[in-house]
């Protein structure tokens, strides 16, 4: 922070940085994984920073979070039991417990400062902690991912970026553990990187993925605060047959409004659709 300003400068968007409006610094703290800041923005509510990434904010996390989950949830005809990899803020989980056939929804995230901070700060992302479907679990998500097997119908991995903890989360035998702790049937979906910045790492990730997955898509979304404006996911699942681009279960049109702010069925499918530039490198 500077003259009033955050900055989130980082060598993995070089030459750009974006730059929101402190108010006030509401936390700062190393946690026993990463330096951990929440402050009050100007204009977009309480924001979320870890390692000097902006994680999410008030104003805009919905477009990520409903997306990452929807995407998934809505591409299984009957999720039961969902597993979240991060997602400390509890915004995905919120997203999960929106569909009523969930039995089971449990989050694992490495970072107890996360969690209590989130609760503490952004009680709108958090209040998915307090689901009577619920369970939290603190550890790294690879390590709890070892000893699942056929025991989850989606799997959403809520990363930060490939540099910190979430390394292992960016690489093959994680795929392979996420393969093998879904259900017949399964489908995930996982924080994958933005296209205008990390192309090279989206088509190595897409590799990874289609090494383990028979069927495997990127999609993306919009929302202001994250580097270049917009982010992916991978989505992928056990079943060669299913099309993830198409929703296998919706919605009606009130349910969609009354339930969430971005996503529907049409910006589901829409959210496939690439540039060319970005079609012709993940071909
Ligand atoms: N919904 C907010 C978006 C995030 S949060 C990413 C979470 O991943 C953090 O809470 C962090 O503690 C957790 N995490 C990191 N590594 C691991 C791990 N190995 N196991 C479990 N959880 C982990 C993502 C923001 C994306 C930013 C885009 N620039």
């Amino acid at each position: 922070i500077k003259d009033g300003w955050f900055r989130e400068i980082s060598d993995m968007w070089p030459g750009q940085a974006m730059t929101l409006k402190v108010n006030k610094v509401l936390h700062h703290e190393k946690s026993q994984y990463q330096d951990v800041l929440i402050f009050e923005s100007s204009d977009y509510g309480n924001v979320l920073v870890l390692d000097n990434v902006i994680q999410c904010t008030e104003r805009d996390e919905f477009a990520y979070q409903e997306m990452i989950t929807h995407l998934a949830m809505n591409s299984h005809l009957n999720p039961k039991k969902v597993l979240v990899i991060g997602g400390g803020d509890g915004g995905v989980l919120r997203e999960v417990v929106k569909h009523e056939c969930v039995e089971e929804a449990i989050l694992c995230d490495i970072d107890e400062a996360v969690i209590r901070l989130s609760k503490q700060y952004l009680p709108h992302m958090a209040e998915g902690f307090k689901h009577p479907k619920s369970k939290v679990h603190v550890g790294d998500g690879f390590k709890f991912l070892e000893d699942y097997k056929n025991e989850f119908d989606v799997i959403i991995t809520d990363s930060s970026d490939p540099e910190g903890p979430a390394e292992s989360l960016f690489q093959k035998p994680y795929f392979e553990l996420l393969f093998g702790a879904l259900k017949e049937g399964g489908v995930i979906t996982t924080q994958a990187e933005n296209q205008w910045l990390h192309l090279k790492l989206i088509t190595e990730l897409k590799k990874s993925c289609r090494e383990v997955f028979p069927v495997v898509e990127y999609a993306y979304t919009t929302i202001p605060t994250y580097p270049s404006g917009q982010i992916g996911f991978m989505v992928c699942t056990k079943d060669a047959t299913r099309n993830v681009k198409k929703p296998v279960r919706t919605q009606t049109d009130e349910e969609e409004q009354k339930l969430f702010r971005y996503y529907n069925k049409h910006i589901h499918e829409a959210s496939f659709v690439l540039p060319t530039f970005a079609a012709l490198a993940l071909k």
